[in-house]
């Protein structure tokens, strides 16, 4: 099968990628987005997101004539949509008294109605979208058949899920392994093809519904070893542990990869799948449930520290917040972590002035960003380090010491080295390690 034009809908951090590394490749590819600033931005060559290198290939496939945006779908050989699939906002699912989020579809579905007037036959529809188990069987499949197509028959219908580390997309999206779902064998094998323009990593053929579990297990898997990492660094506090030391001295066991504990579990994935699951079967799902509970709570865990080495009251006191976006390195501040914690601590009475350096001039709803770090840091009582950007790891303590009136760190993500910190001068209180050292020897 050969595949000249593709179609691709939604152009955020998944899709432009995609659709720029095709163009790359020499297809001819229409990017679709419902946001007509996106479209803008892109139509004049600028792209709206943070991903390293992604400019520079967006320019070369845009120059080629490889790359056309607007804002509806045109004929194609294969559809690609990569929308988001956020939650409802202003409802939640119940089950014995668990309170779960409920994806909202509403995206997918308006994007594959999207496709009914140029679909034809021969053609190969791929959701990449993370989705509840069935979606593309039960959702899509059902939206493209009024078409009077049918799908697997006249056309090819896959899930295929991305799989890409933002900030290391554009390598990721060639390298990793490549899992296609299709609603029939021959939908697969057409799947397989398309990927194939680039794809160096292993291309592997299913059905669609074992994709899309595989999707969410994954992400699942990453929430709920983020959890028990969160629960160890509890637990050590109480035992007057290192927990950061305790846990590189349990992953010298070669069975054993412990993950960092922080300030939560942000981001458009880790913290939206596993509620697919929970939501799709509440009775089968208490742990994916308890370990969510675990990282939405994680930030009320930070404020009782920030709390703690501030006297145990935040009236009135002053905090520099350094970070916002949801991990390290990225400008992303979706679901983050950081922004509650900001917005938790506010609520007890501190004042924040924040930075994140690759957001410097958000309009984040009553938060205060400046984008000179000197005036966040200049008179406040703590530091406060919220996300391990490669800037934050790298400050020197004894520099900073003399540009603020601060002499109370506290770190959520181990980037401070204590020794270092308490030798210019600060009290570093650090997630995870008890301020009031307890004796264990
Ligand atoms: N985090 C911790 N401790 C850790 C690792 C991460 O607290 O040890 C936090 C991060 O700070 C962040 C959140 O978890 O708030 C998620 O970050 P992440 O780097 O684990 O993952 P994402 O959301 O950026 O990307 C994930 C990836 N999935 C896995 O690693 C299993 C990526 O491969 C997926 O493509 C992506 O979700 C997605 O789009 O689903």
């Amino acid at each position: 099968m050969k595949f000249e034009k593709l179609c691709v809908l939604g152009l955020g951090y998944i899709g432009l990628p995609t659709a720029a590394t095709f163009a790359a490749h020499g297809l001819k590819v229409h990017g679709v987005d419902v946001n007509p600033s996106v479209v803008e931005s892109l139509q004049a060559g600028k792209i709206h997101i943070h991903e390293p290198g992604l400019q520079g290939v967006v320019d070369e496939a845009v120059r080629s004539g490889n790359l056309t945006v607007s804002n509806q779908p045109v004929e194609a050989d294969a559809f690609i949509i990569a929308v988001p699939t956020p939650f409802r906002p202003d409802e939640l699912g119940e089950y014995h008294g668990r309170k779960f989020k409920l994806a909202d579809l509403s995206a997918v579905t308006s994007a594959t109605e999207a496709i009914l007037p140029v679909l034809r036959k021969g053609n190969l529809v791929i959701l990449e979208s993370t989705s509840p188990p069935r979606t593309t069987i039960e959702r899509v499949a059902p939206i493209l058949a009024r078409s009077h197509l049918q799908a697997g028959i006249d056309f090819y219908l896959c899930y295929s899920p991305e799989r890409v580390l933002p900030g290391q997309i554009l390598r990721e999206l060639v390298d990793n392994a490549r899992v296609i779902g299709g609603i029939t064998p021959e939908s697969a094998r057409a799947g397989r093809e398309l990927y194939a323009t680039f794809v160096k990593g292993e291309i592997v053929e299913t059905d669609a519904t074992t994709a899309e579990m595989v999707k969410i297990m994954e992400n699942t898997t990453r929430d709920v070893n983020i959890a028990i990492a969160n629960e160890f660094a509890r637990l050590a506090e109480k035992f007057g542990v290192d927990v950061w030391e305790a846990i590189r001295l349990a992953n010298l066991h070669p069975r054993i990869n412990i993950l960092n504990p922080g300030p939560g579990v942000g981001g458009h994935c880790i913290s939206v799948d596993p509620w697919f699951f929970v939501e799709a079967a509440p009775e089968l799902s208490s742990l994916i449930y308890q370990a969510r509970k675990v990282n939405d709570q994680q930030p009320n865990f930070v404020v009782r520290k920030v709390k703690a080495a501030l006297g145990n009251s935040l009236k009135g006191k002053s905090v520099a917040a350094l970070g916002l976006a949801y991990k390290p390195d990225v400008d992303d501040l979706r679901e983050s972590p950081a922004i509650e914690v900001v917005h938790l601590l506010q609520k007890e009475g501190a004042q924040i002035k924040a930075w994140e350096p690759f957001a410097p001039s958000a309009h984040l709803e009553g938060i205060t960003t400046t984008s000179d770090f000197d005036s966040v840091i200049k008179d406040t009582d703590a530091i406060l380090l919220l996300v391990n950007h490669s800037q934050f790891r790298n400050l020197n303590p004894v520099s900073l010491a003399s540009k603020t009136t601060a002499r109370i760190a506290i770190d959520t993500v181990n980037a401070w080295d204590p020794t270092d910190w308490e030798s210019a001068g600060f009290a570093l209180h650090r997630l995870g390690v008890n301020s009031s050292p307890i004796s264990n020897f």
